[in-house]
């Protein structure tokens, strides 16, 4: 009883809820995979705060859980040709893009057969054989590039998609704004997407922005721009649908705000000592993993065996990428330290 009630006090505060239902022209086999995709990720994070507690694992990490359903709904459209750049908060979208586990887990361990030879760690793995173009720590500064993927993308006539995610304090970086104006002016085949967790580290959006619907933004450029429940999965696949098929039919950009709440602490160690528990804690009923799986299960989509099955072959691909990693996986010599600093002067056509 006291579950539903808090049920319907979180429908009427958080206005971007929306009820699930299962869109047109989304398979059964799709839906699968996409939760499959989801529980890999979270599987992945999950395990990541232990290892770094226990020091295998090095530098900052911020998980991306609770945010599965962003990433996997709007990637889920896109094909290997395509593009994506990413955030701090990278790992799910690398994973959704198709990204190795093994490598992601062997560069947080710092070791050499890792993304970035164990030099870059959690926020800077790029994978260009699977089109993501990188994380990277330094907050809205994937965008400005992504709109240079676009560009290429139209210079050479081809059909591919880039996808750009970016947070709601990254989103008030300049040069986001001036992207979006160029890929508006352009056409340019691009879909923005911000992912509205509502918090910047300890700064709550209500502190700096006097407009907290950041979809009215993507207007402001003509851009066609919507504001989708980030906890449901088939919102964020339904919106996506029409901005990537809009981006490839060269009718250009879309501006995807994904609203959701930032539920774990924004890195390893941050407990949100800052924040009122009591309004985080009740939001964990939404979280798009079990909203997902509660839906399927009610609708005949999934049986509970199917859903363990689907858990414990994320738990086994995680446990193999620890063990890989940990043990099959060496350290860079020390030789090598200054490998990687410069470029030996060759230039790249
Ligand atoms: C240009 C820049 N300014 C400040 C920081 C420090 N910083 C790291 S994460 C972060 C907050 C980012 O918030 P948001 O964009 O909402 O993403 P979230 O962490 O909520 O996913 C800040 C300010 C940075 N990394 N880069
Ligand atoms: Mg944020």
């Amino acid at each position: 009883m006291k579950k539903n009630k808090e049920l319907e006090a979180i429908k009427k505060e958080f206005t971007a809820y929306k009820e699930m239902y299962v869109p047109d022209g989304l398979t059964t086999e799709e839906q699968l995979k996409m939760y499959s995709t989801m529980v890999l990720i979270r599987k992945f994070e999950e395990s990541v705060k232990p290892l770094w507690m226990a020091n295998k694992v090095h530098g900052y990490y911020h998980p991306y859980i609770t945010l599965e359903a962003i990433g996997v709904g709007i990637i889920s459209h896109l094909r290997l040709a395509d593009y994506i750049g990413s955030t701090h908060r990278g790992h799910g979208h690398v994973i959704a893009k198709g990204g190795d586990v093994n490598r992601m887990m062997a560069e947080l361990f710092g070791k050499d057969e890792g993304y970035n030879r164990g030099r870059g760690g959690s926020m800077h793995i790029a994978d260009m054989s699977v089109g993501m173009l990188g994380a990277t720590g330094i907050v809205g500064a994937a965008v400005a590039p992504a709109v240079g993927s676009a560009l290429r993308s139209w210079i050479k006539r081809t059909d591919d998609v880039t996808v750009v995610f970016f947070g709601d304090g990254g989103a008030n970086a300049g040069s986001i704004s001036e992207s979006m104006n160029m890929a508006a002016a352009w056409k340019l085949p691009v879909v923005f997407v911000c992912e509205n967790n509502q918090w910047a580290i300890a700064t709550d959006i209500a502190r700096v922005t006097g407009e907290h619907d950041l979809y009215k933004r993507g207007i402001g450029f003509g851009i066609p721009s919507y504001q989708v429940d980030g906890f449901n999965i088939y919102d964020m696949w339904e919106t996506s649908k029409k901005a990537i098929e809009r981006a490839r039919a060269g009718e250009g950009p879309t501006f995807i705000e994904a609203k959701t709440l930032r539920l774990l602490g924004h890195h390893a160690t941050d407990d949100n000592w800052y924040r009122d528990m009591t309004v985080v804690e009740k939001y964990w009923q939404i979280e798009p993993i079990k909203r997902m799986a509660d839906f399927m299960l009610e609708n005949d989509i999934i049986t509970e065996e199917q859903l363990r099955k689907i858990e414990e072959e994320a738990i086994k691909k995680v446990e193999a990428a620890i063990e890989y990693a940990d043990t099959q996986c060496s350290e860079p010599s020390l030789d090598s330290f200054y490998d990687f600093v410069y470029t030996d002067g060759e230039i790249i056509e």
